[in-house]
């Protein structure tokens, strides 16, 4: 049972920039699945396409993990023989309950794939060649500037062949779009049982850090970083998923 996100219940005189520490990550199940429209079929369907992807004797990369959703997902779908999987986050609190999470996994799970779990900043991360890469809900977090150079080395890591999952909030440079799955989003939200002011109050302490893209500028870098091609996979309003190719 993981405890119920009311984060940003109460008023606060001044919203401080969200942070990835101890309280987030108690509630983060909540909170993601009650603010990420698909997120449950995100996570389900990322083990799915790891398992087309996954090579025999490769490593499997999950950057930004989190408390580890989709490395569960790919350690109960991928059956490639010797593949292991490296989950990377730089968030302690993320980190530690991740492993706890895992080690609950091992003892569900029958012959899970190995995962091992590391402390660590993914930009300059040294890479090693791997078959699929997961950035989901991660590069909007990454400075801007630096977002090209992380595709690179996940581009140069990745083996012939090799994909990598970029599953991502968007920006829309139509006005009326962006205006409209933006307040469709707000009404998720609001269907989940956030309040008026929870939505506002996490709105103000994101704005600063979580800094989305649009898909055209997605699908430019992906190019620039040397993929031969990405396209979507899934979509549900302002949400999207990727797959970028080798
Ligand atoms: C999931 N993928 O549930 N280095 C390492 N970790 C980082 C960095 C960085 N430079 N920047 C941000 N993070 C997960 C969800 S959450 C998305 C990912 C969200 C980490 C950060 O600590 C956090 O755990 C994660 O990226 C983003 O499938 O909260 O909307």
């Amino acid at each position: 049972m993981t405890d119920v996100d009311n984060l940003f219940a109460t008023p606060f005189s001044q919203v401080a920039d969200f942070a990835f520490d101890e309280k987030v990550a108690r509630v983060f199940p909540d909170m993601i699945k009650r603010s990420v429209p698909g997120y449950p079929t995100i996570i389900e369907s990322i083990g799915l396409i790891a398992s087309q992807y996954a090579q025999p004797g490769s490593i499997i990369y999950d950057l930004g993990c989190s408390l580890g959703a989709a490395t569960q997902s790919m350690r109960r779908h991928v059956s490639s023989e010797g593949c292991h999987i490296i989950a990377i986050d730089n968030a302690e609190a993320m980190v530690e309950r991740c492993r706890e999470y895992l080690i609950a996994q091992d003892a569900m799970i029958e012959e899970a794939l190995p995962a091992q779990v590391v402390t660590g900043d993914i930009v300059g991360y040294p890479l090693q060649a791997c078959s699929v890469v997961v950035l989901n809900f991660t590069l909007q977090f990454v400075k801007p500037e630096e977002r090209l150079k992380l595709l690179s080395l996940i581009r140069q890591a990745l083996l012939p062949g090799g994909v990598l999952i970029l599953s991502e909030k968007l920006n829309f440079a139509d006005t009326n779009t962006q205006k409209s799955l933006e307040e469709l989003h707000y009404a998720f939200k609001r269907a989940n049982g956030y309040s008026e002011l929870e939505i506002a109050q996490k709105r103000s302490a994101i704005e600063n850090v979580m800094l989305p893209d649009t898909l055209e500028q997605h699908q430019q870098r992906l190019r620039e970083a040397g993929f031969s091609h990405s396209h979507t996979w899934f979509q549900c309003l302002n949400f999207c998923s990727m797959i970028a190719h080798t």
